[in-house]
């Protein structure tokens, strides 16, 4: 009992003087299942976050667009392998994980489960939702766990490179046709609410923010970051000649901020419930996926075992 203490004291100070929590450190069981939580959630939303942008690849309008999308997508699977890697390292395995994903059981963003109906759907889905992902994302590369800080310190400068290949995207759109600029604005008017609803209920409503800000997980509430992306994104859309799809929208001279119209919760809840447009088919195709890679994770483990065999047998015999 008194040496828990001591280990829960030592783990409260370095939180406190903001050193990193590694994999080896002593930690409450309740901050190892937030982050485990988390960080797979995360994983989750990176790997089935590829099936919205995947669907366009065939048909991206040039060679050029579609050597960008292809890598957009591969550094999204990337992405997913590191945060599943920092997630092994509190103790759960990739097959656990991925088990509850199939099953229903972990949850994955909310974003990704509207369907990409166009070709300006690949800029509004770069602009908009890797916009939103950059503004929750670089506070966590100074979360307190070590192994989740560091991947995304890696993972955020690929979101940047995303970000901007979007809003290239809108702005070519926005310049061209006039069939193009419509094209833009639709997409716009379909992703600017569930973007907003990717940074989680309110504050008032969150229930896991409190906790996760005292442990220096989070760094800033689900509120305070969806008001930068609107005042990061705001005057973007006018540079692209765009309209926000909110009546409500002004900006506010004594808050410095851009007041916004009330986001639909009951639209939030029913999607991460399993209602959304696309949920089932998301699940569907990553399951299938899955079973259809059952070789190549059969032929890399015969090959990993006989590759520590022949070392070991060459170990013995020197
Ligand atoms: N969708 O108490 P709260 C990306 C859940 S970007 C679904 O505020 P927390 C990408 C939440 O999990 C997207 N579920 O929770 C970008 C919790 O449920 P449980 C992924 C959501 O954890 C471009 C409950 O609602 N990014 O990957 O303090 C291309 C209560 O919420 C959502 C991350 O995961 C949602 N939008 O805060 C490709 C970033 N929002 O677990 C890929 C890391 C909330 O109690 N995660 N929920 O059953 C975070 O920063 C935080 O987990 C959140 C939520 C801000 C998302």
């Amino acid at each position: 009992m008194t040496q828990e203490m001591d280990l829960n004291q030592r783990f409260e100070q370095y939180i406190a003087a903001d050193q990193k929590i590694e994999a080896k450190d002593w930690m409450p069981d309740a901050y190892r299942k937030t982050l485990i939580r988390q960080i797979s959630q995360h994983a989750h939303s990176e790997i089935i976050g590829m099936q919205p942008e995947g669907n366009w690849i065939t048909r991206a309008p040039s060679l050029k667009r579609k050597s960008i999308l292809l890598a957009k997508v591969q550094d999204e699977a990337g992405h997913g392998l590191y945060l599943y890697s920092a997630a092994e390292t509190l103790g759960i395995s990739r097959d656990e994980m991925l088990d509850a994903l199939h099953t229903g059981k972990a949850k994955y963003s909310s974003i990704f489960n509207y369907p990409t109906l166009t070709w300006a759907d690949m800029g509004a889905v770069g602009w908009l939702v890797d916009g939103a992902a950059i503004m929750n994302q670089v506070p966590l590369c100074k979360c307190s766990y070590g192994p989740y800080a560091r991947a995304m310190v890696r993972v955020c400068k690929e979101e940047s490179f995303h970000q901007r290949q979007g809003f290239q995207i809108m702005l070519t759109l926005s310049q061209g046709t006039a069939e193009q600029k419509e094209l833009a604005q639709d997409a716009f008017n379909r992703w600017w609410w569930p973007s907003l609803m990717m940074f989680g209920p309110n504050d008032a409503t969150s229930k896991h923010s409190e906790q996760s800000m005292r442990w220096k997980i989070k760094r800033f509430s689900n509120d305070e970051l969806r008001q930068r992306f609107v005042d990061m994104t705001v005057p973007q859309a006018e540079l692209l000649g765009l309209t926000v799809p909110d009546a409500d929208l002004k900006w506010n001279e004594v808050t410095g901020h851009y007041d916004f119209g009330p986001i639909d919760w009951g639209e939030f809840e029913q999607v991460v419930a399993g209602n959304g447009p696309c949920n089932r088919e998301r699940i569907d195709t990553r399951v299938t996926a899955h079973e259809n890679g059952a070789w190549v994770r059969e032929a890399a483990t015969a090959y990993a075992a006989k590759s520590s065999k022949r070392a070991s047998s060459q170990n013995s015999a020197a």
